[in-house]
């Protein structure tokens, strides 16, 4: 038999450049909170992975929903719920354009990622796994994309498989035409962006060699959407989750996608109100989609805000705010390599990464290069990551990471760089 071709690890098939576009002194008077001082210096938001910044559109677009909008949603017949009704409806309905979605009906409404791949792995996997069946995720995963692969596998006898990572933390995709040609694979689930390395993985490529296989494909894009857009069709996958505050919306809204004819086919995942068709005394039947998933009453204000950041990053554009992460993460590097002793993880190529890097110094632990990072205005985020299979793989038990967003500026990066000379004078002999 001829050998599988090799997988394409080209980042991303849109051609892009390392330069950025962006007026990012303009952009950032939208953000009120990068405006203050933190321990007296000019506040250095670097840990955008986290959470991102939030700008005064959607701030604006909150208070006016919950001034003049505020009610329920598909319950009343009065005006201000026929409001918040056309509100919450009409974010959805951006969502779907803006992610290439067929139909807002694809679109659920979820808390954030980690409640959409829980969505996906209870109810799908419920419905679907059986022991002997195999679930491939990777040793890149975030917990939110391998605790509920877990807990699926041990109720229905599925199995894990994985993936691995080479030296620079990239999925070893040779590996893949071996795993599949074993059959026993039902759905896939990877990460677009690792928030632990910055690796952008070909989405694109392998949704077609699991399609070939018969494996859908679930990807979390809590990374993904948030630095580079996405586009569900153009990447071919079968499920997409995504969360509204990394990507300038809310906390408590998140976004979960997914091919109709799967989720029409899917049970449940909560009960309660607003999900239901009709009810007896001992069964009921379920809405039609989307509502068949949305329990409860929803984030109304979340959507109404999430609306607003998608407007607000389709305006700056997405392949403009991908380059302008990239040209920061080829100056990080760079400068960071300039830090003696220094260890970087992830693709050396920055066109291979969003806008994470993560970084090791052997005079301190990441908590105290974080604390010391802290009293001079510059925040980042430090420990696993909730990626302990990432730091197993490469033998530590944290990471320093900074994170970028399209309002960071070169002069972050260079007082992180500073920062980490006042961490070696402090801690080093
Ligand atoms: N990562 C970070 O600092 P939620 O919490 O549901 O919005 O997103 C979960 C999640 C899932 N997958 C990936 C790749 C993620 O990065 C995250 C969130 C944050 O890296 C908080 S741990």
């Amino acid at each position: 038999m001829d050998a599988p071709p090799p997988v394409k690890t080209s980042a991303q098939t849109r051609p892009r450049s390392l330069s950025s576009k962006l007026d990012v002194e303009r952009l950032r008077r939208d953000f009120p909170a990068l405006a203050q001082m933190v321990n007296g210096r000019p506040l250095a938001y670097l840990d955008n992975a986290a959470t991102s910044q939030k700008p005064l559109r959607v701030l604006d677009a909150l208070r006016n929903y919950y001034e003049h909008d505020n009610a329920n949603v598909h319950r009343g017949l009065h005006e201000l719920s026929r409001r918040a009704t056309d509100a919450y409806e009409g974010a959805r309905a951006r969502v779907a354009t803006w992610i290439g979605a067929s139909s807002p009906a694809e679109v659920i409404w979820t808390r954030g990622t980690t409640e959409s791949i829980n969505l996906v792995a209870a109810s799908w996997g419920s419905a679907n796994l059986k022991e002997g069946d195999e679930i491939l995720v990777s040793d890149m995963e975030h917990h939110s994309n391998l605790v509920p692969w877990q807990l699926i596998a041990a109720r229905t006898g599925a199995k894990l498989r994985f993936l691995e990572l080479d030296d620079e933390g990239r999925l070893i995709l040779d590996a893949l035409p071996e795993i599949l040609d074993g059959g026993r694979v039902r759905i896939a689930a990877l990460s677009h962006v690792s928030n632990a390395l910055g690796t952008i993985n070909p989405i694109a490529e392998i949704s077609k060699l699991l399609h070939e296989a018969g494996v859908l494909f679930l990807v979390d894009g809590a990374q993904g959407a948030a630095h580079h857009g996405v586009n569900v069709r153009e990447l071919g996958v079968d499920f997409y989750a995504c969360s509204g505050h990394k990507m300038c919306g809310p906390t408590g809204i998140g976004v979960l996608w997914g091919r109709r004819e799967l989720l029409e086919g899917m049970p449940p995942y909560q009960g309660g109100g607003e999900m239901i068709d009709r009810v007896e005394r001992d069964y009921s039947t379920w809405a039609a989609l989307p509502h068949k998933f949305e329990a409860g009453t929803p984030n109304i204000a979340g959507t109404v805000g999430l609306h607003a950041a998608v407007d607000y990053l389709d305006e700056i554009g997405a392949d403009a705010i991908l380059a302008h992460e990239q040209a920061l993460v080829a100056y990080a590097l760079d400068r960071l390599r300039e830090v003696p002793r220094v260890r970087l993880f992830g693709p050396s190529d920055p066109g291979e990464r969003a806008g994470v890097v993560s970084f090791t110094v052997p005079e301190a632990h990441p908590h105290d290069v974080s604390t010391i990072l802290d009293s001079e205005g510059i925040a980042i985020r430090a420990g696993h990551h909730c990626a302990q299979l990432v730091m197993r793989r490469f033998g530590v038990p944290a990471t320093a990471r900074a994170s970028f967003y399209f309002y960071n500026t070169r002069d972050e990066v260079d007082r992180l760089v500073q920062g980490l000379e006042t961490v070696r004078s402090v801690f080093g002999d």
